[in-house]
């Protein structure tokens, strides 16, 4: 397929009313990121908008519960989601915003264009007001019950539970959100778009790709689900949606005796990526309309699935009513990501926040990015636990991709002296690697340009699961004083393969892969070289190495658990479903040396008033033990017991005493304990299993 060369991607203007989680990175941003770096690798022009969303009830909500202005909030989150996007390596061309003096020009240009070609209609209309604080209500300001499926807290513009499309006055019992009184029906008026009339061309386009009788999208490559949920709108009757709002903040409706009015905030946000383009061409010395007005640049929209209708429906329309714009070639709509057990929210506080997550993980931005790609809900909703995110970073990047590399690098260190060795006569094995090597890129370039993302990250890390078999299949450690030229071969073609992951990887963790780079002593190559088995030649320097991972501790994960549990929902989704540590090993188990001791002695520490001295026999010998139970048990009532005692623990001294072991306790909370006992006197030395 012929790629095109110049490309427009944008990313869902994320609203600047709140810090971003790892739902808004896994839904729309981490993607499109991937797409854009691949895009670019492979020497493609590429230009990478988003912005912040600084419009809509979502804003002067926050506001009113935070006690200051809107464009104070969206200062204020505007920067923080700027500086975390950064920091995290999201890498738009601009961040903009849409409160931006060049937007509010760039949205109101456009509404007039449309107003002036006759595209609205102004219809009166009867629409809540809250008399308290005299104002019109917008639609996420008045709740009530769902006509549909009776859910309480329905919002004016869509139902929570049953995901019905509503407006206000559909609701039971409406309740404003500001005052909490029943809001009253004052009259009103707004400019309409007419939608019904433009069902028809819509579906020829998202599904077959047909617009204005040219063939206008990779449709084989849009997701099932967005085509399905703009079947199902289509197919219920687009009905006529105000543009416009009675509300105080937002791009004033640009026209005689509309005070109080503002454009609709989705109508004016999509726009966004328009002023976006123009404020970056502005800067940077080029042509906006190269980007949305000529065919031959293709437009990629990332968003998540509750965008959908905004940009596979509404958005087109006023495109295609404007006139000369493009139309996006494809939407890629991410489903949700839950956090375990439950749906991530701003409002209950329920989530992983970007920013947080890198100050607590510094350095660990690839890990996300593995994680989150590895998960991403492309076709169905899906699940982030912590620790699954320990158990890919451990027992994935830890354990194959960053072991296949230490490897090679070490072994041609310490057999070459950091020195790449000729190749000699290539072995099946040889070759196998050799044609796997070159296979694998051209499929991760055909997964990610059909935006499957965590099936192209999972055909990449083949790659490095390829290098480890070869290591242990070739064994070159057992070779090299009866075979050194075979030696040579193994790891030439290992280091070629190291190479080869970095350049084929680096849309997937681009700041590993620079490291790999580095430690080769060698510059990123375009995506097109990879797969070749010759980018080193023998004789090339090799820097010394490092770590490209390192593991992820219990404490690390649990404290992030402690931290989930203290939010206002913690124990309702962590409580019920139990987060264990990562799998383990029937090995690693029975490296555990667990036996029955009996509590022959029990003191206090001087100075320690948690611990407990205790001697304990187990039948060969006795052992001393430090034991925090002091502030539950005396040593009275556990001289005599029978318990278990892991005896394989290394030594350490606690508050002076060499403690030689551990003694096994149930924790059901701090301070609440209970011995594991054994009843019988006989076991005394016997083995725990
Ligand atoms: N601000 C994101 C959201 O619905 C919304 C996207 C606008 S993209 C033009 O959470
Ligand atoms: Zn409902």
């Amino acid at each position: 397929m012929k790629h095109a060369k110049k490309h427009l991607v944008t990313a869902a203007l994320p609203y600047a009313n709140g810090p971003l989680h790892i739902g808004h990175i896994a839904g729309a941003y981490l993607p499109a990121d991937i797409y854009v770096r691949h895009l670019r690798n492979c020497g493609e022009e590429v230009l990478f908008i988003c912005g912040s969303d600084e419009h809509g009830a979502a804003i002067t909500l926050r506001a009113k519960k935070e006690g200051i202005t809107p464009q104070e909030i969206v200062d204020k989150y505007h920067q923080i989601n700027k500086k975390a996007f950064e920091e995290f390596g999201i890498s738009f061309d601009i961040f903009d915003r849409t409160s931006a003096a060049h937007h509010h020009q760039t949205a109101q240009y456009f509404f007039k264009v449309l107003n002036d070609k006759g595209v609205f209609e102004k219809k009166a209309s009867e629409q809540y007001y809250d008399e308290e604080h005299q104002q019109f209500l917008a639609d996420r300001y008045v709740q009530g019950t769902c006509p549909k499926c009776g859910y309480e807290q329905a919002y004016g513009d869509q139902c929570e539970r049953c995901g019905s499309s509503l407006s206000p006055l559909d609701l039971i019992n409406p309740l404003s959100t500001l005052s909490g009184n029943p809001p009253v029906l004052r009259a009103t008026e707004h400019w309409y778009l007419p939608m019904e009339k433009d069902s028809e061309w819509l579906e020829d386009w998202i599904t077959k790709g047909n617009l204005r009788g040219e063939y206008h999208h990779d449709s084989d490559n849009w997701r099932k689900q967005v085509i399905g949920q703009c079947m199902s709108w289509i197919n219920a009757g687009l009905e006529p949606r105000a543009m416009t709002r009675d509300l105080d903040w937002g791009v004033p409706v640009p026209l005689k005796n509309t005070a109080g009015k503002v454009l609709y905030v989705w109508l004016d946000a999509p726009i966004g990526y328009i002023s976006a383009t123009q404020e970056w061409c502005r800067n940077n010395g080029k042509n906006w309309k190269d980007y949305w007005q000529n065919t031959s640049c293709k437009l990629v929209h990332f968003i998540a699935k509750d965008n959908i209708v905004f940009h596979c429906i509404i958005f087109p329309i006023l495109l295609e009513k404007h006139g000369n714009f493009n139309l996006p070639v494809n939407v890629a709509a991410n489903e949700f990501l839950n956090l375990e057990g439950d749906k991530i929210s701003t409002s209950r506080e329920w989530a992983v926040w970007l920013h947080e997550y890198l100050l607590d993980f510094p350095h660990r931005e690839d890990e996300l990015r593995y994680v989150l790609t590895s998960i991403a809900p492309e076709t169905k909703d899906s699940e982030f636990t912590w620790s699954d995110y320990q158990a890919r970073v451990n027992n994935e990047l830890v354990a194959i991709l960053g072991n296949f590399v230490n490897r090679t690098l070490v072994l041609t260190h310490k057999y070459f002296e950091g020195r790449v060795p000729p190749h000699g006569v290539l072995t099946e094995v040889d070759q196998n690697l050799v044609s796997e090597m070159e296979e694998i890129p051209m499929k991760v370039d055909r997964l990610i340009r059909s935006h499957k993302y965590r099936e192209a990250q999972f055909e990449w890390m083949k790659l490095a699961r390829l290098g480890n078999k070869y290591l242990a299949d070739t064994e070159p450690w057992k070779l090299i004083k009866s075979d050194k030229e075979r030696v040579e071969t193994i790891l030439n073609l290992s280091v070629q393969l190291v190479v080869n992951i970095a350049i084929a990887g680096s849309a997937f963790l681009p700041r590993t892969c620079d490291k790999i780079f580095e430690m080769m002593n060698w510059n990123a190559e375009p995506f097109d070289s990879a797969g070749k088995p010759n980018h080193l030649k023998p004789g090339h320097i090799i820097h010394d190495h490092s770590l490209l991972f390192t593991k992820v501790d219990d404490e690390d994960i649990l404290k992030q658990i402690e931290k989930l549990k203290k939010k206002p929902d913690g124990n309702k989704s962590i409580g019920k479903k139990e987060v264990f540590l990562p799998e383990i090993s029937f090995d690693d188990f029975t490296r555990l040396d667990i036996r029955v001791g009996e509590v022959i002695e029990a003191e206090p520490i001087k100075g320690a008033d948690k611990l407990l001295k205790l001697r304990v026999d187990i039948g060969s010998e006795v052992r001393t033990v430090a034991s925090g139970i002091a502030q539950q048990y005396s040593p009275e009532e556990v001289i005599g017991k029978n318990v278990a005692i892991l005896v394989n623990l290394a030594p350490r001294k606690i508050r002076g005493v060499k403690s030689e072991g551990m003694i096994l306790m149930a924790e059901k909370a701090p301070n609440n304990l209970s011995f594991i006992e054994v009843k019988s006197n006989d076991f005394k030395g016997s083995r725990i299993k």
